[in-house]
């Protein structure tokens, strides 16, 4: 590495004074003109992180959900996973140096992390389409090539692609081609061949319309509508051309607001669904017959795909374990349902794919999905494989269901929750199961819940447990909450702070519209009077 080069290539990429970020649940975020300097250090970062792991490292420009104006980077690790815990410390050390401090926090990292220097190295990187990612991207590309790094631009991506490429590359191709088309057509035959069985009784049976966010779903989806001959019909909204990224519409907007987003058209009973900036997301709604909005989010999701897998593995008599990872976001009736009902174990952990994804990694089939859309089905390498031996060996009926879940495990992106893949394997379930999104919907119904944002001094005076869902400080919080809980039925609360924007957030649910409010806005002023509030204090109905 040429140290001298870095300086001087660093000082063009200079970090504005007194700015401190976090590599937060997702990596950096935060207006896309402060963010020069780190896609920059990402670069040379991302160059240490593949000549210590000896693999191809993955860099995302996107601030996912965020709005147009901001951005963000995250580091993709070999398998395709998110960046490892100890290397989000160096970012942020790298991240945050000081001008005349880079050279050093560069040789710390490579002599804590052990990089032997002399090893090459390889980066690849992909960008939304945020108006500023295409310019941070360059900056990120600065950073590779000034530190002797080998790299391939993909140019733009939804996140999950980048994923699915690092994943491609580092397993020799054995998972697939690292090629768009390589994507295209891994998704499209497993789709293809799982619906082949599929019975339509009406031309609407696979209609389905798409609100892109006004992002790179709307660019990726059109590049793979021509992957399917017939089968699927999709109908593409906020594709871009007008409207603002995110701005009143994709998979975030419609799970915070309860509602249905700006630009789309919209029949009673028919199946729509919204994607997020970055197409990791996806929501399902519809409009009932009298005019009601109904929403269909990442919990419905788990338990439909849950519900048709326990089956296919019924069929094929092996009693692979299953287990649904949830965080404490996750509707208290999609919990009961998947325990009692279904009599699957559901486990929980903190907010953030990494949390989830590293906990589904446990079983046999690791089912995982955050209310807000963000999930995957992961399936052990001795499960893959017990399945493809059974989709040869078996017969009839139980042979058709093997082969079914070897086009699952296609499907599913294994390295990370992406709103296309899952996308398909939803449509290709309520077509098999010859399911309505209403019928799909009344599995269980939701109970009432609101989240509501404190601004707070110091929001890290909030410290948690229990998987986010008890507070141990400040002093009291839990307690007020634990008090508040009572006054209602069916009700829960929890407040955390946001790792992507500077809030505390509240959580609550319980019987009726009105009383989910109504505690949310009595937990929202318990934190603002114990965990330091600032500004005006929280109004109810807001
Ligand atoms: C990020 C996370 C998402 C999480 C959200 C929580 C990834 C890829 N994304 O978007 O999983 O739900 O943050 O945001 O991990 P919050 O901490 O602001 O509530
Ligand atoms: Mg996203």
């Amino acid at each position: 590495m040429d140290l001298d080069a870095i300086t001087k290539h660093s000082a063009l990429h200079a970090k504005p004074s007194g700015l401190i970020l976090q590599y937060g649940t997702a990596g950096f975020r935060t207006k896309a003109e402060h963010l020069d300097h780190v896609m920059f250090r990402m670069g040379l970062l991302a160059v240490l992180r593949s000549k210590q792991t000896k693999s191809t490292i993955g860099v995302m420009v996107t601030a996912s959900h965020n709005p147009e104006e901001d951005n963000g980077v995250k580091l993709v690790d070999p398998l395709g996973e998110m960046l490892a815990p100890s290397w989000e410390e160096h970012a942020t050390c790298l991240a945050n140096a000081e001008e005349q401090d880079v050279q050093r926090v560069l040789l710390d990292i490579s002599e804590k992390a052990a990089v032997d220097l002399q090893q090459d190295a390889f980066v690849v990187i992909g960008r939304d389409t945020r108006p500023s990612s295409e310019k941070l991207s360059q900056s990120v590309i600065d950073g590779i090539t000034v530190s002797g790094g080998q790299f391939h631009d993909y140019g733009l991506l939804t996140t999950p692609q980048l994923h699915y490429m690092v994943y491609c590359r580092n397993t020799q191709g054995q998972y697939g081609k690292a090629t768009t088309e390589g994507y295209y057509q891994k998704l499209s035959k497993a789709f293809v061949e799982l619906t082949k069985q599929a019975f339509c009784s009406g031309d609407e049976c696979l209609l389905l319309k798409v609100d892109c966010a006004n992002g790179i779903g709307a660019l990726k989806l059109r590049e793979m509508k021509n992957y399917f001959s017939q089968g699927l019909s999709i109908q593409l909204f906020n594709v871009g051309t007008t409207g603002k990224l995110n701005h009143l519409c994709g998979a975030d907007f419609v799970k915070s607001h309860q509602k249905p987003p700006q630009g789309i058209e919209m029949k009673p009973n028919e199946r729509c669904c919204s994607f997020d900036g970055d197409a990791d997301r996806i929501i399902y709604y519809y409009y009932d017959a009298d005019g009601h909005f109904h929403l269909i989010d990442g919990d419905k999701i788990a338990t439909l795909i849950s519900s048709f897998l326990k089956e296919l593995l019924l069929e094929i008599g092996e009693s692979l374990n299953i287990g649904v990872v949830q965080t404490a976001y996750a509707n208290g009736s999609s919990t009961r349902y998947l325990e009692d009902v279904m009599k699957v174990p559901v486990y929980c952990t903190k907010t953030g794919v990494k949390h989830l994804h590293h906990k589904a990694q446990e079983f046999d089939i690791g089912i995982y999905f955050e209310a807000n859309g963000h999930g995957t089905v992961l399936f052990s390498k001795t499960a893959e494989m017990k399945i493809k031996q059974l989709a040869e060996e078996l017969e009839d009926k139980k042979r058709k269901a093997a082969k079914m879940l070897e086009n699952i495990i296609d499907l599913f992106n294994q390295a990370a929750g992406d709103a296309i893949s899952d996308m398909l394997v939803i449509e290709a379930i309520l077509a098999l199961k010859g399911l309505t999104i209403q019928q799909w919907d009344a599995l269980y119904t939701d109970l009432p819940n609101r989240q509501l944002k404190v601004k707070v001094a110091d929001r890290q005076v909030i410290s948690t447990t229990d998987a986010e869902r008890k507070a141990v400080t400040p002093p009291g919080l839990q307690e007020a909450i634990d008090d508040l809980v009572k006054k209602y039925k069916l009700s829960r609360a929890f407040v955390r702070p946001s790792g992507t924007e500077d809030i505390v957030r509240v959580y609550a649910e319980a019987d009726s519209q009105e009383s989910a409010d109504s505690l949310a806005h009595e937990v929202s002023l318990a934190v603002f009077q114990l965990a330091g509030g600032v500004g005006e204090s929280p109004q109810p109905g807001l």
